[in-house]
């Protein structure tokens, strides 16, 4: 394989994200605006799972408030590779309160996709999974195959500390999949998955 060939990504995002969250159990998902909440609603929309229809680059920060809250459940941040570089500092948060139960899945196509596809600090030699490496955390993985994908699944479920995968994407269009869009909504159903329907009285 050339080098060319090697850097041209082959994984399609549903399929990278409806394998990691396959047997779920009860771990939970928050997801950055636009696609990564497509991806994750497209694999099954549920209340364990939040979207954050805005608040671009705050993903990583609502997905570390719920980790500590919640320690006994799994913790998995969707993100898009836009959405990280532009709280890439949450990274260094993250990794100082270093909670045991956070996962971070960057969905990495190298663009912002959701506007129209412009190039993004990936492709242009930026590495995320180095800047995670850099800031502490003690898992962080680049994954550009099926079989990579395979070898990581144990450590984003099991590994005791933050996690974060940067997975290649083709920019392939993937098919529509809205989930609510309703705030308030979202909130109270992922408040009741976690704290009964008393939670919010
Ligand atoms: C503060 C802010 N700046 C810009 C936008 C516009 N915007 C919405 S989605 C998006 C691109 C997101 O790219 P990425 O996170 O890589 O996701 P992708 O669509 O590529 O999967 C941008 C720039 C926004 N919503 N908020
Ligand atoms: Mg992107």
């Amino acid at each position: 394989m050339t080098a060319t060939e090697q850097s041209k990504p082959v994984l399609r995002r549903r399929e990278v994200v409806a394998r990691i969250l396959r047997d779920r159990k009860d771990a939970l998902a928050i997801t950055s605006l636009g696609n990564p909440t497509f991806d994750v609603a497209s694999a099954g929309d549920c209340a364990q799972n939040f979207y954050l229809w805005g608040a671009m680059g705050g993903a990583v920060m609502v997905g570390m408030g719920v980790a500590l809250a919640q320690p006994e459940k799994r913790v998995f941040v969707f993100v898009g590779d836009g959405e990280m570089m532009m709280g890439i500092g949450s990274l260094a948060t993250v990794a100082c309160h270093c909670p045991n139960n956070l996962t971070i899945v960057v969905i990495d196509n190298e663009h912002y996709a959701e506007t129209g596809m412009q190039p993004a600090h990936a492709g242009r030699g930026v590495s995320i999974t180095s800047v995670a490496t850099a800031v502490g955390f003690t898992a962080s993985h680049l994954v550009r195959t099926a079989a990579q994908l395979e070898d990581v699944i144990d450590t984003l479920y099991k590994h005791d500390g933050p996690v974060l995968v940067g997975v290649k994407v083709t920019t392939d269009p993937e098919p529509t999949s809205l989930p609510p869009r309703d705030g308030p909504y979202l909130r109270s159903r992922f408040r009741e998955a976690l704290m009964g329907a008393e939670s919010h009285r």
